[in-house]
């Protein structure tokens, strides 16, 4: 079967595009099967710029169609921090969001978004972006386990549970990441050719 590598080495993302990916004809691998892959800088100014970067080096080191992913979150009352640099805002999980409830103390706007940006790389080439979003705000303390990142502390809107308490299935129809790889896979549906005669996805 023909396979799609997903550029990321965030276990935690394989898994959510593993089920996003479930009943198409194509497997998926991720940078956890390539472990001697040199990595990438991600130096760009934007997400979409950080996918773009992940998806060429994969595509280019494992000779196959691949993706990338490049996500955060922003908020509204730290001018879109911590942004682009969400999984360097802190070394962990849960430093992460003691430092962002830290930053929040007192803060009445909770306003915050999830973002995703999704490239894809063929031939060598990065084709087309796409980006998602999911609104929400920011409650005061972790609620839920499930999820990684920072998911315990966001509600989107329209739902009481956090992302941590979410049952993945709704988590995966409702994301940043399910909205960006919609767009994405609509495209991939529209414009076939662009891709390997065996990829029969
Ligand atoms: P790769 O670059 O290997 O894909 P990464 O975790 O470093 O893995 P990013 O550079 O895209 O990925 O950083 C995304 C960070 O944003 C991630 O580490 C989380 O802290 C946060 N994040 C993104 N999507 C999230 C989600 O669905 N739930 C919670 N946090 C999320």
């Amino acid at each position: 079967m023909a396979y799609i590598v997903v550029a990321t080495s965030n276990a935690h993302k394989v898994e959510e595009y593993e089920k996003l990916l479930e009943g198409q004809k194509v497997e998926l691998k991720s940078l956890l099967d390539f472990p001697n892959f040199p990595g990438v800088e991600e130096d760009g100014a934007t997400f979409r710029e950080n996918a773009a970067k992940k998806a060429l080096a994969a595509c280019k080191y494992c000779d196959v169609p691949a993706f990338a992913d490049d996500s955060g979150l922003e908020v509204e009352a730290l001018d879109g921090r911590p942004g682009i640099y969400s999984s360097r805002y802190a070394p962990t999980d849960a430093e992460r969001i003691a430092k962002l409830l830290g930053e929040l103390e007192g803060v009445e706007n909770r306003r915050a978004r999830f973002v995703c940006a999704i490239a894809i790389a063929v031939n060598g080439e990065v084709i087309e972006t796409f980006e998602g979003e999911v609104k929400g705000r920011i409650i005061d303390a972790p609620r839920g386990v499930d999820g990684f990142g920072y998911d315990p502390v966001f509600q989107p809107d329209g739902y009481e549970e956090t992302f941590g308490e979410m049952a993945q299935e709704l988590k995966n129809k409702i994301s940043h990441r399910a909205v960006a790889f919609k767009l994405a896979l609509n495209f991939v549906e529209d414009e076939m050719s662009v891709l390997d005669d065996d990829f029969d996805l």
